[in-house]
């Protein structure tokens, strides 16, 4: 029987650098002979990616916050069934551009949604499904903002005001310091082979503590 992959997801607020990072920390596992599917959220399965569109529209600003989430979960379910759960029992390690975490923070800790109403979604979408390596790209809002405003028009989440996004960080810092074990902070407002070199330690670090 073959070992089952291991799930890895990248998080961070907007700019943050994940989408960069995602294929250093690809490599890495590529090095040591590993299969990797690459995949991201909201989207990652063609159900998933139409419901991102409608996510991500300008132009569907007034959405209910319970909407919103509901519609996150929605693309998570398909993606997990479709995608995420059959890669990982073929041994494939799978590297997600955010998941779960992005919920808490987002609809959490930046549309003010309780976190135990989110909690029974992740239980009821997820069973015990949780990631098994979190790498959490922390930056001052500000930076990533800029980041993110040279790379593209904003789209709806991004045109949401500062306060918005430090309630987020705030969110995902509380987040890395209830799970300690699974999820590591990156410094991601410096150059970015100083965030690869991060990326490279942790992802070694994690190798080794799993013994591979
Ligand atoms: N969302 C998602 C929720 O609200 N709830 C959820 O449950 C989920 C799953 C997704 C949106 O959905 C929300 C959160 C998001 O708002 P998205 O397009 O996937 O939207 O948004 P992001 O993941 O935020 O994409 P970004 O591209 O903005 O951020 P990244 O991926 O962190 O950043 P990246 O790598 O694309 O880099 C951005 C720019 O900065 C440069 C890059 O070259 C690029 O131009 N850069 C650096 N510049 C200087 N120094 C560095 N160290 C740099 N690293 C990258």
């Amino acid at each position: 029987m073959k070992t089952k992959g291991k799930f890895i997801t990248l998080e961070g607020i907007e700019g943050a650098g994940k989408t960069t990072q995602l294929a250093v920390v690809q490599s890495c596992l590529e090095e040591q002979g590993v299969d990797v599917l690459t995949t991201r959220e909201p989207g990652g399965s063609p159900i998933g990616e139409r419901i991102r569109a409608l996510l991500l529209d300008p132009d569907l600003k007034g959405i209910a916050a319970d909407t919103e989430l509901l519609l996150m979960f929605a693309a998570r379910a398909e993606h997990l069934e479709k995608k995420i759960q059959p890669a990982l029992e073929n041994g494939i390690w799978v590297l997600c551009d955010r998941f779960t975490d992005a919920t808490y923070a987002y609809q959490g800790g930046g549309r003010g949604i309780e976190l135990e109403r989110i909690a029974l979604l992740e239980e009821y979408v997820q069973d015990s499904m949780r990631p098994d390596l979190t790498l959490l790209f922390d930056l001052p809002v500000a930076t990533g903002i800029a980041r993110a405003g040279r790379r593209s028009a904003p789209d709806r989440f991004e045109s949401e005001a500062v306060c918005f996004f430090e309630d987020v960080r705030t969110g995902y810092l509380a987040i890395a310091q209830s799970n300690p074990e699974r999820v590591r902070v990156i410094e991601a407002g410096v150059p970015v082979e100083q965030v690869s070199d991060q990326v490279r330690r942790q992802v070694t670090a994690f190798l080794k503590e799993i013994d591979r």
